[in-house]
Parts: structure tokens; C-alpha cells; sequence
């Protein structure tokens, strides 16, 4: 009997809420000791292949050797006045980061976690600043002027640009292109402030992103508690968005809160197949974040329902520094269990960073 390897499911470019992570911390402290009898399930699914996840696009800047842009803006409340900004990068420079993977996680500030954009957010801020100084703008009224430069930047859905339903862009990308989608706003205007020395929070929505702004004495309006400070909605697309105004259709929503404060953010994918009555399980961990991450485990079993797994293995205990990738083996008994999935954690602390899963796979004599 010859069965095909199986891969992980399909890349999901969808952020992954925070209950996943939940459920996944109750299925890892409920491990089954691994002392089930192995057997041999008859058949396992075919493959989902995932989909190409190439560059967006052409590229116009193909061929140069710098990219040189120069923004001009406008600010409602001083409309007779034009503000400009200029920068010039090496094509290579966004060419790396327009050819990275899109990250699987539900944590955007992975898009800020890089330095190479540093020169040119600290020459943005520099310049937005000086011209804070030049109005003599109090600090409220501060936010929004910086805030109003990527709120004038053009909107672009992700599916126009890219072909992805939700496509992350770095910085230096929404720069380049003159814009994006609330996500890659709310990455540029929130490593921008980080930046300039202002407390802020990326403000994950169901079905948007925006910014948290931490509150000085004459915020009011809609805001969000994360470590007992108050963070006010700072809308990022759009050039009406002012501190603590929702948009109707975000409102009374629950929203996840990241901070900029570099961390670990671990993603992973796997691959395998069978080999007798086991299955060889191959994962690569890796680390997107800024901080590095130690003892960490993978841990992959059967699901057996009830939150809890066949012939769980874990692996040994390794440490992942910034950028770094792990690439871990385990084998598994394949269990009796005929209607199943395999389940693979991320382990910390006893919380899983990550998890990911097969698609179930039941009897088929057919195909055995
Ligand atoms: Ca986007």
C-alpha cells in the first residue's frame, strides 16, 4: 500500500485570531501520553497544494538602479500651504522586500520589524516634524498632521494590487506604490510614530486595521486598554480620520492589540510522509520577529478530539534568535484513530505561537 505524503493546507493569508492560539494552548496542555498501540490508517487525503505566492505585479522600477520619489500633500487645515517629501532608496533594497513571503500570522507589526526602512522613516519623521515646529502645532493637533500624510496616500485594494485577498505590504513598499489597503497604512503610520518617539498599537479589527494612539489629556472619543494604558482609534485611511472617531461600521467591534516592542514572531509549515506504520514529519520553524525566542518545542499528534491527540511526540528544546529558522523531525505512530488530522503546535511557555493542521483524513478502501 502506497500512500502520498501530505502537506500542510492551503497558506491562508487571513490573520489567525487570537482564539485559535486559545485553543490551541487547551489542546497542548491536554496531551495524550503516547502510549496508544500504532496501526495503520487506510488512506490519507490528497493533496491541497498551496498557491503561488509570487511578487504582485509588474514591476516598473525593473531595471533602475535607485527609486527617487517626491510626495507633495496638502492638510486641511492649512489647504493654501503644500507640504513635500522626497527619498530615494536603491531599487534592490525594494526589491527584497517586495520578493519576501507574506508571513502567516495575524501579527502585521512582522512588517515592522525589519530595519532596512530605518534611514528613510527617520528622514519622514524628520521632515514631518520640522514642519510640526514650523506651525507650531500643539501635540494633539501634531498626531494628525503626521497621521494626515499617510491618510492622503492613495487607497488600493489588495486584489487589484496583488491578486491576495490580504497582502501585507513593508513600509518601504507603501511608499513606493504610492499606497495601500488599512493594514499597510496602519504598518506604515504606526512604525512611522514608533519611530518619532509616540506610543502606539496596531489595532487588528475583524475585518480591518487601524491604529491605537496612546491618550494624553485631551483625547476623547473611542479607545482600547492594553497593559492599563488607553489607546484612541487613530484611523489611517482616508484624510477625515481624527483621534478617537470609529468608522460606523467598526464600531462596538473587539479589537487584538499589538505593541512595537520587538518580539519573536514564529510562523511554521510542514511537510512529511509515511514511512511503515509512522509518519515523518518534517517542520521549519522560523522567526519573523525582532527578539529571539528560547525553549521552544514543536509538538504534533493526531487529533483525537476533546482537545486532545494520539501518539503526541514533542520535540527537544531549541532556541530561535531573530530571523533564525529551525528545521525539526519527529515521527509519529500513526494511529487507528481512521477519522483524524494531524495537529502541529509551536510551543512557549505552554502556550502554542503558532499552530497549524492537516485536513482530516478518513477510511477510503478505495483508495488504500
Ligand atoms: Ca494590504
Amino acid at each position: 500500500m502506497r500512500l502520498p505524503g501530505y502537506h500542510q493546507r492551503a497558506a491562508n493569508h487571513s490573520p489567525k485570531p487570537l482564539a485559535v492560539l486559545v485553543f490551541a494552548a487547551i489542546v497542548a496542555a491536554l496531551l495524550l501520553p503516547n502510549g496508544c498501540a500504532p496501526s495503520i490508517p487506510t488512506s490519507l487525503p490528497p493533496v491541497q497544494e498551496p498557491p503561488a505566492t509570487t511578487a504582485p505585479g509588474a514591476n516598473p522600477w525593473a531595471g533602475t538602479e535607485f527609486i527617487e520619489k517626491t510626495y507633495e500633500w496638502s492638510y486641511w487645515r492649512f489647504r493654501d500651504m503644500v507640504w513635500t517629501w522626497s527619498f530615494r532608496i536603491p531599487t534592490s533594497l525594494y526589491e527584497d522586500y517586495r520578493s519576501r513571503p507574506r508571513p502567516t500570522t495575524g501579527d502585521y507589526t512582522v512588517y515592522a520589524s525589519d530595519d532596512g526602512d530605518r534611514e528613510v522613516l527617520a528622514d519622514l519623521g524628520a521632515t514631518l516634524q520640522s514642519y510640526v515646529e514650523q506651525l507650531n502645532l500643539d501635540a494633539y493637533e501634531a498626531v494628525h498632521f503626521i497621521a494626515n500624510f499617510v491618510q492622503q496616500l492613495e487607497y488600493t485594494s489588495d486584489i487589484d494590487t496583488t491578486g491576495f485577498d490580504d497582502y501585507g505590504r513593508y513600509p518601504l513598499e507603501t511608499l513606493v506604490e504610492d499606497g495601500g489597503d488599512c493594514e499597510d497604512t496602519a504598518i506604515l503610520l504606526g512604525k512611522l510614530m514608533d519611530a518619532m518617539g509616540y506610543d502606539v498599537v496596531l489595532v487588528r479589527l475583524p475585518n480591518h486595521m487601524a491604529l491605537g494612539v496612546r491618550e494624553t489629556e485631551k483625547f476623547v472619543g473611542t479607545y482600547y486598554e492594553y497593559d492599563n494604558v488607553r489607546y484612541f482609534y487613530l484611523e489611517t485611511t482616508g484624510t477625515a480620520g481624527r483621534i478617537g472617531m470609529v468608522p460606523d461600521e467598526y464600531k462596538d467591534q473587539a479589537a487584538y492589540i499589538y505593541d512595537f516592542s520587538p518580539r519573536p514572531i514564529v510562523t511554521h509549515d510542514w511537510n512529511g510522509e509515511r514511512a511503515g506504520s509512522t509518519y515523518q514529519l518534517r517542520v521549519r520553524v522560523e522567526n519573523h520577529g525582532a527578539a529571539a525566542v528560547e525553549n521552544c518545542t514543536v509538538r504534533a499528534g493526531f487529533d483525537a478530539g476533546n482537545d486532545s491527540m494520539w501518539n503526541a511526540v514533542e520535540s527537544e528544546a531549541f532556541t530561535l534568535a531573530a530571523g533564525a529558522v529551525a528545521d525539526i523531525q519527529l515521527s509519529l505512530d500513526i494511529p487507528e484513530w481512521n477519522h483524524t488530522r494531524l495537529l502541529v503546535f509551536i510551543v512557549h511557555e505552554g502556550f502554542a505561537l503558532d499552530k497549524s493542521e492537516s485536513r482530516w483524513f478518513d477510511d477510503s478502501p478505495a483508495t488504500a
